[in-house]
């Protein structure tokens, strides 16, 4: 029986449709059990992220490269010390951890790093996989997959890892933003490119990235992008992106996700901790948007002064979809501003977040936290809805939680979640 909503009821019914809704997270850097020790988890890789390595940093003298010297369990004593024991754990990344081991079911009120150490120990990664998709409600990860890492092309020269619910997205920072080292590297796989975009190289390129997209059956081709990122611009970043990058994609029918604002290492000590976030220039999506209305476009942006500009462009053009609030925005005061933000201006026609997950476990809290936020922006408008007049049935909320959490991804990489 469809209830229709009241006001009284309508709390909950958002609360248990969010709650529900199956998630595919179209953006992360786990990988599947074939991938090795590429697959992180345990409570000292999530006490090791570097979210909270940036933080530890800022209660210690420390030099970076003795902490870095030390074996993960030691740098974790470290954080857990620094960032829990000597003060409260007020931040999401530190937040994070505690509510994944309350996920977890054991007794974070003990603050017992040993306690939780002989818990991890005592799992099989196996197990553990299928334990963290359920408690997170999580049916589909897509990963982040980089053919120049020698681990990651090693699993996928030798057939792939077999797990279906981790997909692939065909990553080419080394293509796109190192090309002079990334390009020895190809021709030492048999692609036939040169430093000058000739004919050649263009058509070599094309073949290296349709030949790795089916390799992998990416959903998404992807980059991380500087700032600075300008389109139309003279460089071979541009020439690729039109002329091999856009050719493939509309060849195989999959989006190209820009992902846009990062300031790599500007505290190179720092290592994966050390990049930082500037405002790019919305006017490169409005030129590919335009030029390209037979390509698809993910775009998120880093840079929190990007977000209305990025959902206005989004009302430009219905080729381009926003998604996530990403990295330095996945905190709940700025998913809240954002996802509200979004809502006003697109309604349904967008992807509220993806977890950017380094460590599986992470995807317990970052869907929990994520979920409570989507669920509390979502009943103000759906209150909104009713004021109107306009009458809503539990139907039509589950639809709008499965379409914000899954199906308008796979709607629009054209394919059928399987
Ligand atoms: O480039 C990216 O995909 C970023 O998400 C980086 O991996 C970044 O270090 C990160 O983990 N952000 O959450
Ligand atoms: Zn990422």
């Amino acid at each position: 029986m469809d209830r229709p909503v009241t006001r009284e009821n309508l709390r909950q019914t958002v609360e248990a449709a969010v709650a529900g809704a199956r998630i595919t997270d179209v953006h992360t850097h786990i990988f599947a059990e074939a991938f090795g020790g590429l697959l992180l988890w345990g409570i000292d890789e999530l006490l090791t992220y570097h979210y909270l390595i940036a933080e530890n940093f800022r209660y210690t003298d420390m030099p970076y490269e003795e902490f870095f010297a030390l074996p993960k369990r030691q740098q974790a004593d470290l954080v857990w010390r620094n960032l829990f024991c000597d003060r409260s754990p007020l931040s999401e990344a530190q937040r994070g951890v505690l509510s994944v081991l309350a996920g977890l079911g054991l007794d974070v009120a003990a603050r017992d790093l040993a306690a939780y150490r002989r818990y991890f120990a005592s799992l099989a990664v196996d197990q553990y996989v299928d334990m963290v998709f359920a408690a997170a409600g999580v049916d589909f990860v897509v990963m982040t997959n980089d053919p120049f890492d020698p681990r990651e092309n090693a699993v996928w020269m030798a057939g792939g890892h077999g797990d279906r619910r981790f997909k692939a997205a065909l990553r080419l920072d080394p293509l796109l933003n190192a090309y002079e080292s990334s390009a020895g590297r190809m021709r030492e796989w048999g692609y036939a490119v040169g430093r000058e975009m000739d004919g050649r190289t263009i058509k070599e390129i094309r073949r290296f990235l349709r030949e790795w997209a089916e390799r992998m059956a990416a959903l998404y081709l992807a980059v991380s992008l500087p700032p600075a990122f300008k389109a139309p611009e003279d460089s071979p970043r541009a020439r690729i992106i039109e002329e091999c990058v856009l050719p493939v994609c509309r060849e195989l029918g999959i989006p190209f996700a820009l992902m846009i604002g990062v300031n790599k290492r500007v505290n190179r000590q720092l290592g994966d901790a050390g990049d930082a976030v500037a405002k790019a220039d919305i006017r490169a999506i409005e030129y590919l948007c335009d030029k390209y209305p037979d390509n698809k476009f993910m775009v998120t942006m880093l840079a929190r002064e990007n977000q209305h500009e990025l959902a206005v462009c989004a009302r430009k053009f219905r080729n381009l979809l926003v998604f996530g609030c990403w990295w330095f925005l996945n905190n709940p005061s700025v998913v809240e501003e954002v996802t509200r933000m979004r809502l006003e201006l697109l309604g349904l026609s967008f992807i509220p977040q993806h977890s950017d997950a380094r460590v599986l476990d992470q995807l317990i809290y970052k869907w929990q936290h994520s979920k409570q936020i989507i669920a509390g922006v979502l009943t103000d408008k759906y209150s909104d809805l009713l004021a109107t007049g306009w009458t809503v049935t539990e139907t039509e909320i589950r639809r709008a939680a499965a379409d914000l959490l899954g199906n308008n991804f796979w709607r629009f990489v054209g394919k059928k979640p399987a």
